[in-house]
């Protein structure tokens, strides 16, 4: 972060911008549900090739054949996700300043070089929208129509929130800690701000991170500070975070109340269509597992067949990945990849006899707080928590 300040090439990014670049260089692709073909683009700042799902505020998917290549998500292909328009696209790294205040004896405005002398944390964790997957909610619900990439695997580095609080001085009473970021909302809507419990906010992990994969943030996933708070959904990982608030009472807001509830019903699902049921804020992750080196659709040689992909716990390690060519009958345990972190992706491989014919092939993961992945399809109205044994059918010959 030597440079003083970084500029966002505008692009397609701004309004009345000419012919975007992506109009210009697209190819396509489908993510495997009805309407979802999708323009591929490379024109993004900082970014290579993104499925584009919305270029204002951009909703940039990661293309799935990323996460074959390895368990660490490149920064240049990490999916990008921002509600509202007027997102950062420059920051002078000399004036800014991150602040935090509220229910604190010693309010702090913070530097980044002062931030960058101060402890650290690294570790690997998932980054996962609370709709990713959401195209394949059936029957279909409202919100973005993504594949299975808006999720990323990545090394955080940042400054524990708990030695920024300890700094400040928490005071008695305080009860959650809310963060805001550089984005704006439209006039007639609330800012995007989240709130942790204090307790959470002081686990040690919950960092304000200020690289990831050893490098700066892009400036589309948050340069120059984002909160991260391992095993939970995104959504409460700030980007572009500028103000830290300790609070006395909960957050009631709009972005805690209303949005981004789940219901309370294991696995977060209800029966399609139900509009009334006790609902919590999205929380904790559930685990997940793909094999990411065969399509659904694929021909493969009949005989032994190599399978290969990626899973992760959620809140949790990884204790197993298992596959089925039965849906579910009988589980071969599949062979995990070293252990990178908790949080973050593990890879996998495992190898099955195909005879020739059509083949269900199912990866199932398993979590060490002992939630496991199910066949049952989840549903709620908002798309959330998708967590559904992923089965592809392949052609052996
Ligand atoms: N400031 C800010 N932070 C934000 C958001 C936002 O709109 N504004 N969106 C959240 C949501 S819903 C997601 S899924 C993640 C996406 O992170 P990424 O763009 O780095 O992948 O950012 C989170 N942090
Ligand atoms: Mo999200």
């Amino acid at each position: 972060m030597a440079e003083v300040s970084r500029r966002a090439v505008l692009g397609g990014l701004v309004a009345g911008a000419a012919v975007p670049a992506w109009a210009q260089q697209a190819s396509r692709t489908t993510l495997g549900f009805a309407n979802g073909e999708r323009l591929i683009d490379s024109g993004f700042p900082e970014k290579g090739p993104m499925i584009v799902q919305r270029t204002r505020a951009p909703l940039l998917e990661t293309p799935f054949e990323v996460f074959d290549r390895g368990i660490f998500t490149p920064n240049d292909q990490f999916y990008v996700r921002w509600h509202y328009q007027d997102i950062p696209l420059e920051v002078n790294t000399r004036s800014f300043r991150l602040t935090l205040g509220g229910a604190v004896a010693r309010p702090l405005s913070l530097s980044l070089a002062e931030l960058l002398k101060m402890p650290r944390v690294e570790l690997a964790a998932v980054n996962q929208c609370s709709g990713n997957s959401r195209g394949f909610v059936s029957p279909r619900v409202a919100g973005a129509q993504w594949g299975h990439g808006a999720m990323g695997n990545a090394r955080w580095l940042g400054v524990p929130l708990r030695h920024l609080l300890d700094l400040a001085g928490v005071k008695p009473g305080a009860v959650a800690v809310r963060f805001a970021g550089l984005d704006q909302p439209p006039s007639d809507a609330p800012a995007f701000v989240k709130s942790l419990a204090i307790d959470h906010a002081r686990d040690g992990e919950v960092m304000v991170a200020f690289a990831m994969n050893g490098t700066a943030l892009p400036m589309l996933n948050g340069f120059p500070l984002r909160l991260v708070v391992p095993g939970w959904y995104s959504t409460y990982w700030v980007k572009a975070l500028d103000r830290i608030e300790v609070l006395t009472a909960p957050d009631d807001g709009f972005w805690m109340s209303t949005a981004y509830k789940v219901p309370t019903a294991p696995y977060g699902s209800v029966a399609p269509g139900l509009a009334d049921f006790p609902t919590v804020p999205i929380s904790r992750m559930v685990p997940r597992s793909f094999i990411t080196n065969l399509r659904a659709g694929a021909r493969v040689p009949a005989g032994s067949l190599a399978l290969r992909g990626i899973a992760f716990g959620g809140a949790s390690a990884v204790q197993t990945v298992e596959l089925s060519m039965d849906r579910g009958a009988r589980w071969l345990p599949a062979t995990l990849g070293p252990d990178q972190g908790r949080y973050g992706f593990r890879g996998w491989q495992a190898e099955l006899m195909v005879p020739p014919g059509v083949h269900d092939l199912s990866v199932r993961c398993t979590a060490a707080d002992g939630q496991v992945q199910r066949f049952e399809p989840v549903w709620n109205p908002g798309g959330y928590m998708l967590s559904t044994i992923e089965t592809i059918s392949v052609t052996a010959a």
